[in-house]
């Protein structure tokens, strides 16, 4: 409940202060438009982790780095064995975490997959991995959400374009965008077959969206998302402004992407599904606290609530 709307900070009770207040009643206008980002998109410093100062002035800036051989070829094909074993398996059948494609059926999701598969955890844990998610942080992180994404061929329904922050602190609690994505390519990307369209410098504007939270909605917006959906000429004005890229690395690489970059991805309808991990790093500073426009928090499948040891 907001007891003081001062149009660009709203006071939520008398302890915490919401900085990117979003998901008003559909029929008022987001109060005063876009709020300029207060934090930083880079938290860490060059010499405090494996990014060189270069990259991390162009993650600054861009909100996005591609780090082009992430898994080697052995990597990629255990991966992708795995996947076809996870989104095969009997046992994972009818687990809440497996999203499945509406109509056809076939897997769109499976969240928590850092805690179901070893392969995936051994990731989430790798050094390499996990010491640029601190630079990028600029502390000790944790995993917030894990999901491998199948995106099958010719059915692979897209993402319409979001800000994963919007949700992360509307509906799981995240104060500050401190917290960064990383996906992984385990089939080549392509133009064509839904490869991930980012808005380089959008991360620097929280545009907040019309509409309330309705209640457990998760069971419907990882399907397809409807609250929090930026409005379109928002989009178009971003577009304007900055461009729009998409990230068509090999299989293999990889996307380190800004919590609050405006990003979405069209269907495919290709032979060639467009697989990946998808890794979400929060930092330890960033402790999600109840949502700030949702009347509960997610499920831990979905969003932890504190740091976890990766199971296997
Ligand atoms: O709701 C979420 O947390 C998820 N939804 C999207 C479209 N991207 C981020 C995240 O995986
Ligand atoms: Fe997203």
């Amino acid at each position: 409940m907001t007891i003081a709307d001062t149009g660009r900070v709203v006071l939520r009770d008398s302890s915490t202060v919401d900085l990117y207040p979003t998901r008003f009643p559909a029929n008022e206008p987001a109060r005063g438009g876009w709020i300029d980002r207060s934090d930083p998109t880079v938290w860490g410093v060059p010499g405090h982790g494996p990014v060189e100062a270069a990259e991390l002035a162009r993650h600054e800036r861009d909100g996005y780095t591609v780090d082009d051989a992430l898994l080697t070829a052995a990597e990629v094909r255990e991966h992708r064995a795995e996947l076809e074993r996870l989104s095969a398996d009997p046992a994972l059948a009818q687990d809440e975490r497996v999203i499945r494609e509406p109509g056809s059926n076939a897997v769109r999701s499976i969240f928590e997959v850092h805690r179901i598969s070893e392969a995936v955890s051994e990731l989430a844990r790798r050094p390499q991995i996990v010491d640029r998610a601190r630079q990028l942080l600029g502390s000790e992180v944790y995993i917030h959400q894990s999901r491998v994404n199948f995106m099958p061929g010719f059915e692979g329904n897209g993402f319409y374009w979001h800000s994963d922050f919007e949700t992360w602190h509307a509906e799981d609690g995240l104060p500050r965008p401190r917290a960064v994505s990383l996906s992984i390519a385990l089939t080549d990307n392509y133009p064509h077959n839904g490869a991930l369209m980012v808005i380089a410098g959008s991360q620097r504007h929280f545009l907040p969206c019309a509409g309330e939270t309705p209640d457990e909605n998760y069971r419907s917006s990882l399907v397809r998302q409807r609250a929090g959906v930026p409005a379109a000429a928002d989009i178009g004005e971003l577009a304007e402004r900055y461009g729009i890229e998409q990230f068509t690395g090999a299989a293999g690489s990889a996307l380190w992407f800004d919590s609050n970059i405006m990003h979405g991805s069209g269907s495919n309808i290709t032979p060639y599904p467009r697989s990946n991990i998808f890794l979400v790093f929060n930092s330890c500073e960033n402790m999600p606290q109840a949502p700030f426009a949702a009347s509960q928090p997610r499920p831990t499948y979905i969003a932890a609530r504190q740091p976890q040891e990766n199971s296997h």
